[in-house]
């Protein structure tokens, strides 16, 4: 494959390591200015300030712009039947998230419609999604289950995730989330859903190597903390890394459980007390926030803050799903997460790229722009940093390349 050089980068901005950035250092980036990034079998083979080596290259001119990691989508739920565009009335008329649940609809509409929703359904609606993220520069994103509620519906779901992951540029990270709702036909039997989940659907999951990741959804009329624990567990001694929603609506001890089952990440933490930022702090934890659903569900903003003063690395997501966040733009997440979180652009960074490959085990080889990296990067339509955290609402990714491959942009195509 032919080398690809980037010349004329006139900032570079990337945080740096393998590993999640917490406290200070989830600030502390590397800015490059005038600088040039060599690109060979999809990797980045090194990079650096003022003249680029000769090299044998195709030659792409940044034209003085802003280049950053691939964006890095930690949460998402891309998988689903339907819509629910029904539900924008009742939260008009001020019905909440879990009432709507709790009336049947909500997740259990979408399940509805992802159970009558052949594979194949699920697959081109889940490419248009992903086609529109990496036009807005996400490169890497995780993807759940949890629609299906049911075995074959919830492995429906995961060879749908695997298929993308095959097939779609942007590379995808597995999650089994069977631990979502309580499906109508367990309602009078909670227990023998959750002995299915752990005897029957989990095992298989494993065994079919469908997921890397097993989460729960911890709330109030969904799943207690003690089940969520208990899910968990069976998922880890089926090799499923645990990850856990938390602290969305209220706090009933989600957050605290990270260190119990050592969860790679938290999700949402709107409400997270301070003896959960405690507990995911010691169990190095990172917390993925998503401020776009407390955008949509009009609710408080998770302590992002108080995260990063008590050492959790953070990172941002979309929470793409039909209910409470149906956006997929992580560029609007980046704008929330300095006007409502606080963060700064640096910070902000940090939690789209290597805090959010952190969140699904990618820090390794993606998430930075470093040698040896995967070569995931974009060119923005813009001066510096600042400037994709200030504006709003246009799409300022330019140029999208995965591996190394240019999929958006000026000379698309011309290395595949
Ligand atoms: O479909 O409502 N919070 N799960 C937990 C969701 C939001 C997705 C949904
Ligand atoms: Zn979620």
């Amino acid at each position: 494959m032919k080398k690809l050089l980037i010349n004329n980068i006139g900032m570079l901005a990337s945080p740096c390591g393998k590993e999640a950035r917490r406290g200070k250092a989830q600030g502390e980036i590397r800015i490059l200015r005038k600088a040039w990034l060599l690109i060979e079998g999809g990797h980045i083979a090194a990079l650096g300030e003022g003249e680029p080596p000769a090299a044998d290259a195709v030659i792409l001119d940044a034209g003085g712009k802003l280049v950053t990691p691939g964006l890095v989508d930690a949460h998402t739920h891309l998988i689903f039947g339907g819509w629910r565009q029904n539900e924008l009335g009742l939260k008009l008329h001020g019905v909440t998230y879990l009432e709507i649940l709790a009336q049947g609809g909500g997740i259990l509409s979408t399940v509805k419609a992802t159970r009558e929703a052949t594979e194949d359904e699920l697959f081109a609606k889940a490419w248009d999604a992903l086609d529109e993220m990496l036009d807005l520069g996400v490169t890497t994103a995780e993807a759940k289950s949890g629609y299906g509620l049911d075995l074959e519906t919830e492995l429906k779901q995961l060879r749908v995730i695997r298929r993308l992951h095959e097939e779609h540029p942007v590379d995808l990270a597995a999650t089994f989330l069977g631990a979502h709702a309580l499906p109508p036909e367990y309602k009078e039997d909670r227990e023998a859903y959750l002995r299915l989940l752990c005897e029957r659907v989990i095992p298989r999951v494993a065994e079919e190597k469908l997921a890397e990741f097993c989460d729960v959804f911890c709330e109030t009329g969904v799943f207690s903390a003690e089940e969520s624990h208990r899910i968990l567990e069976a998922g880890k001694r089926f090799g499923l890394i645990p990850k856990i929603h938390a602290d969305e609506i209220d706090p009933i001890g989600g957050s605290q459980l990270t260190e119990a089952v050592g969860a790679i990440s938290a999700e949402h933490l709107i409400v997270c007390p301070p003896e959960g930022i405690a507990a995911m702090a010691k169990a190095g934890t990172v917390a993925c926030c998503l401020p776009a659903t407390s955008f949509y569900l009009g609710s408080t903003f998770a302590p992002v803050r108080d995260m990063i003063a008590a050492g959790v690395p953070v990172a941002l997501a979309s929470d793409f799903n039909p209910g409470s966040c149906p956006s997929l733009n992580l560029q609007f997440v980046m704008n929330l997460g300095c006007l409502r979180y606080k963060m700064t652009p640096e910070e902000v960074l940090t939690g789209v790229t290597l805090n959010a490959a952190a969140a699904i085990a990618r820090a390794e080889n993606i998430g930075s722009l470093e040698e040896r990296k995967l070569a995931d990067l974009v060119i923005w339509d813009a001066p510096d940093l600042d400037y994709i955290c200030y504006r709003m609402g246009s799409n300022l990714a330019e140029t999208v390349i995965k591996k190394g491959m240019i999929k958006k942009g000026y000379l698309h195509g011309i290395l595949d």
